[in-house]
């Protein structure tokens, strides 16, 4: 029994003289932890044993280096990486499969047609009809078809490669290669190039403008966007996104703010940064014609107070046909269009419409968007697209 009381008492001991000690380093008022305490410094080495740093730390008679001091962590700055897409040269070499994918089947039944025995005129009439249901268009279709029965009584007996080459000349003369397809964004001087960006909704105009941003940054231009879609603050964030990963500005103003004024202080923030090009993105809503004469009339006016606009884009939808046509037709008389973006060309089968959006609206296609990938815009290449109809 002692001996237990014993072992009590030293162990009651131990614990109070333990809860002291706690008491006296954690009272309060007192510090949470003792000060650091100092090592002792080093004594001098003896000149014959110093050595180079970091030279045999480990061997015998070496001192005890002690660690540096653990430097307090710094606040994580996030800084966003810049990308530098690639430039836009051979683009739609690279994205011609997207097209091949929708276009193949009008291609091929055409060939298949064209290389009949014999071509009667129920053949001829189902030529016509693959021709407009891929959105060619009624003239030019009819243009096509009578160029094409002309050509081949001529031939006579025809080889796959004849009938290829024939399909190509016609669908190339109808697609124009003589067009100037040259987005007009070269510099005035100390003033940069403006592009407006206009088009019904939901056509693809702000994945378009941010698309053609990185097109542009990748040629080694610089860029500032203009954020002129203030109907929904969303639109200013989708753009600012696009601007952000290519480190291009990007001037916003308040939600259900004037479209002009904010085309007006990009242009002025263009001048002052000294870039190559702004970029305007503007609301798709569908107005009245005079109401949509009146605001992109105002954007423009307020634009060449400080410099000229270059190139007005209009972005039509591929997937649209006729219909998204007829819209872009208002848009067309509205403002003064030098360049369509057809857009979603990856799509549709129907890519006619290149033929006949060129016809009705009198302006050539500039871009093509092949995808909904940051990248997946093109400057269109008649012959590359024509290829890509017909297969390799
Ligand atoms: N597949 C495909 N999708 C595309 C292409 N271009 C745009 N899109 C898609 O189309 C949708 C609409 O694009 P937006 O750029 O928001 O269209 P918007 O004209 O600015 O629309 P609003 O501002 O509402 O008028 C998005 O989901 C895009 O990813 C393209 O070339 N191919
Ligand atoms: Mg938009």
């Amino acid at each position: 029994m002692d001996g237990y009381l014993g072992v009590i008492v030293i162990v009651v001991v131990v614990a109070l003289l333990a809860a002291g000690a706690l008491f006296l380093l954690f009272r309060p008022g007192g510090k949470a932890a003792p000060p650091p305490v100092k090592p002792p410094e080093a004594p001098p080495l003896p000149e014959e044993e110093k050595r180079p740093a970091g030279a045999g730390e480990e061997a015998e008679g070496a001192t005890t280096t002690l660690p540096p001091p653990v430097k307090p962590a710094e606040p994580a700055v996030v800084v966003p990486e810049i990308e530098v897409p690639p430039p836009s040269a051979g683009r739609m070499v690279r994205l011609r499969s997207r097209l091949a994918r929708s276009q193949n089947a009008l291609g091929r039944g055409l060939l298949d047609l064209l290389s009949r025995d014999r071509l009667d005129d129920e053949v001829w009439d189902e030529i016509e009809e693959s021709l407009i249901t891929a959105d060619v268009g009624v003239a030019p279709t009819r243009v096509m078809v009578e160029e094409l029965r002309t050509k081949v009584k001529v031939l006579g007996s025809r080889t796959h490669e004849e009938v290829r080459a024939l399909l190509r000349e016609q669908l190339l003369t109808q697609v124009n290669p003589d067009l100037d397809r040259t987005l007009r964004v070269q510099k005035h001087g100390e003033r940069p190039a403006v592009v407006l960006v206009v088009g019904v909704n939901g056509t693809g105009k702000t994945t378009t403008t941010g698309k053609l941003a990185r097109v542009l940054v990748g040629d080694g231009k610089k860029v500032v966007l203009g954020a002129a879609d203030t109907f929904r603050a969303a639109a200013a964030d989708q753009l600012q996104t696009w601007g952000d990963r290519v480190g291009a500005d990007v001037v916003r103003g308040p939600e259900g703010g004037d479209p002009a004024s904010v085309a007006f202080d990009a242009t002025a923030r263009g001048i002052e940064e000294k870039a190559d090009v702004v970029i305007v993105d503007t609301a798709g809503r569908l107005h009245t014609k005079t109401g949509l004469m009146d605001e992109l009339g105002k954007v423009k006016r307020v634009v060449e107070k400080k410099a000229t606009v270059d190139e007005t884009l209009l972005v039509l939808d591929a997937t649209t046909g006729q219909n998204g046509m007829r819209q872009a037709q208002v848009f067309a008389e509205a403002v003064n269009i030098t360049g369509i973006a057809l857009t979603k060309l990856d799509g549709t089968a129907k890519g006619g419409i290149v033929i006949s959006v060129q016809r009705e609206l009198g302006v050539p296609v500039k871009l093509v968007g092949l995808g909904e990938g940051p990248d997946d815009l093109a400057p269109f290449d008649p012959e590359v697209f024509v290829d890509a109809i017909l297969g390799e």
